[in-house]
């Protein structure tokens, strides 16, 4: 990838672990992201067989309550939104024409955050017993959760959490300051909207998470007593501050993935996005309400009358900008020349699994009805339609469709066909099923179910759904092996519209030789019909300032995670030594002058092929 002075004396792996090019911390978030869904599934795996035949003694009780949380937590926190992050990191610096994120050492702090995140909360199963609160944590369950199983769920995702708060922060600056001359808020790609409007939701959902882990430790570890009844505490506050967080973060995992669907979508249609405005408008709409129904996941809570018709009707008004979204993509497709590649196929196949799921979404926020459906399979089927036919086929698409961006090889469309499809019937499979389960009475997280209560066929059958998922899984892996031949038209291969397609493949370290000119929404389809087909170039051809690598944020990574575990065995020492080792590297960074280095023009006409 980079043939420059500064990296080639490097060994690989050492460029790996002290890289600050957003593009391979975008590659590192994705397969971090990608291992943890493969822990993710096989957890879930686990307990579909459990759930096959009735009374099943494959697991036992407590097992199952630590699989049920470590898979929905590792879902969401370690697979989906990093791999919403690989994206983001890889793609949206390219999209608005700018040659890293605003501060690629906080990017690289923020990656290696998520990883030791991720590693304190799986060592838990090593250590004695995994968190089985429910990836919400509830208390009093959760403060009363014997042994450290919940101390590693709290302290994991409080350093996942951290990492995820500054590279929001970083989006937020690199898209407000680093675009490329002629790229107005207004002419940006749609991810690029949705990864800005994400980090926005993060800034102010994050923090409220921060605070709920905080009381949790305080609880649990220190002696107090925030949610403890008898001592004057109070447990529904915890609902409240964790659904402050929870509900936007069902946006955040969602919206992305609408991001791409619209890149994905007029691209196959070959027809510029309809609504544009709309769109975006949409999207912060979205954003917003997001933040305005968080009590929906209260209703039986007893707040009374008054406040749940007040949140059951904000939770209605989203289904209006979401609607709006769904036409701008139906009329995007209408009339145009389509493709079915294996992308576009799961951006179609997304349109009606995630209205199947917008509308129970609808269903479970009539407060009275809810009631009802609180708690059961209806519950379960309903998410996982919005998470796996929204953000996961999201994640499934952008695959296919940024792989040879990334990776510099296309990946088989004939095999990736079969990965759709087993997905797609497996998926409906597992979960159509389970709307009927909830709707006659079974109840969500538990580890069995008695015989001739009527659940036995729908159980068995949303299993074999599950198995379907899990082959098509490993053709995905396969294709992504066998592929690695098919080096050819890589560089521009769907004829895209975004300025990422202007950029060869693999993207050379500083991405653009001269920053791009942009002179219409979707630049680069602009120059290709207006233009010659190449973008112009905003600035003369001179030598590209570029940061240094460096190894520090892994130890400022290091540092907390051993501070975490001093907390987990309150272990004062710990806590003192790691939180050492942090300062001590962060007082390194604020001392050492680093002015980074440059390229000299004789290369990049190299790589240009000119030199
Ligand atoms: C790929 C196939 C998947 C299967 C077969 C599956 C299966 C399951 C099962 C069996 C449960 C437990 C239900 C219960 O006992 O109440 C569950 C819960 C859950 N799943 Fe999945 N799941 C899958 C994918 C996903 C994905 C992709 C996500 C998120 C990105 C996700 C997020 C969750 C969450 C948040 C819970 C709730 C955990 C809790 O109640 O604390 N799942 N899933
Ligand atoms: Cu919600």
């Amino acid at each position: 990838m980079s043939n420059s002075t500064a990296s080639s004396k490097k060994s690989v792996l050492w460029d790996w672990l002290t890289t600050v090019d957003h593009k391979k911390i975008g590659i590192m978030y994705f397969f971090g992201g990608l291992f943890f869904f493969t822990i993710a599934g096989i957890e879930a795996m686990l307990m579909r067989i459990q759930l096959m035949f009735p009374e099943m003694g494959f697991l036992g009780e407590q097992t199952y309550n630590e699989l049920l949380t470590m898979h929905g937590t590792t879902m969401l926190f370690l697979a989906a939104m990093p791999l919403f992050f690989g994206f983001m990191n890889f793609v949206m610096p390219l999209q608005i024409g700018a040659r890293d994120v605003a501060f690629p050492f906080i990017n690289s702090l923020g990656l290696w955050l998520f990883i030791f995140g991720g590693i304190i909360l799986n060592i838990s199963m090593l250590a004695g017993g995994a968190p089985d609160a429910g990836w919400t944590a509830y208390a009093p369950l959760s403060t009363t959760s014997p042994g450290n199983g919940v101390d590693f769920y709290v302290m994991g995702l409080q350093v996942a959490g951290a990492g995820t708060l500054m590279s929001a922060i970083n989006f937020l600056v690199t898209i407000v300051n680093m675009r490329a001359p002629g790229m107005s808020m207004m002419r940006m790609p749609l991810f690029t909207w949705t990864t800005f409007v994400t980090s926005m939701l993060i800034l102010f959902a994050f923090p409220a998470l921060t605070i709920g882990l905080l009381l949790l430790m305080m609880d649990r570890v220190f002696g107090g007593a925030f949610f403890d009844t008898a001592m004057g505490g109070n447990v529904v506050i915890y609902q409240h501050i964790f659904w402050i967080f929870g509900h936007p973060e069902v946006y955040i995992l969602i919206l992305p993935a609408f991001g791409i669907f619209s890149e994905i979508i007029s691209t196959f249609a070959k027809k510029r996005l309809f609504g544009y405005s709309a769109m975006v408008f949409a999207t912060m709409i979205i954003g917003f309400l997001g933040f305005m129904v968080w009590a929906h996941h209260m209703f039986t809570v007893g707040m009374g009358p008054v406040a749940n018709a007040i949140f059951a009707v904000a939770t209605m008004a989203i289904a209006v900008p979401t609607g709006i979204k769904i036409f701008n993509w139906l009329l995007t497709l209408w009339g145009g020349r389509i493709s079915f590649t294996v992308a576009n196929l799961f951006a179609l196949a997304f349109i009606p699994s995630f209205v199947l799921g917008g509308v129970t979404g609808v269903q479970l926020a009539m407060s009275a009805a809810d009631y009802q459906f609180h708690d059961t399979y209806f519950v379960v089927a309903h998410f996982h339609y919005v998470i796996i036919g929204g953000s996961v086929f999201g994640i499934f698409a952008g695959t296919f469709y940024w792989w040879p961006k990334m990776f510099g090889y296309r990946l088989s469309e004939s095999l990736g066909k079969w990965f759709f499809w087993l997905f797609l019937i497996g998926f409906h499979l597992t979960f159509f099923i389970q709307h009927f389960l909830g709707l006659i009475g079974m109840p969500r997280r538990v580890a069995s179910y008695l015989d001739g209560q009527g659940f036995n066929e729908m159980n068995f059958i949303s299993s074999m759904g599950a198995f379907l998922m899990a082959v098509a899984f490993i053709l995905l892996v396969i294709n992504v092996l066998i592929s690695r031949k098919n080096t050819d038209n890589v560089q521009d291969p769907w004829d895209g519209r975004t300025l990422e397609w202007a950029t060869t493949s693999p993207v050379q370290e500083y991405n653009f030789a001269q920053t791009p000119l942009i002179r219409d929404l979707d630049a680069l389809w602009y120059e290709k019909m207006s233009g010659n087909g190449k973008m112009k170039a905003a600035e003369p051809l001179d030598e590209i300032h570029m940061p240094n690598g460096s190894i520090l944020p892994i130890f400022i990574a290091l540092g907390l995670s051993i501070a975490a575990f001093g907390v987990i065995y309150s272990a004062w020492f710990v806590i003192g030594a790691g939180l050492l080792l942090t300062f001590a590297m962060m007082f390194i960074r604020s001392i050492k002058e680093d002015h980074g280095y440059h390229i000299p023009v004789s290369e990049i006409k190299k790589d240009k092929g000119e030199g």
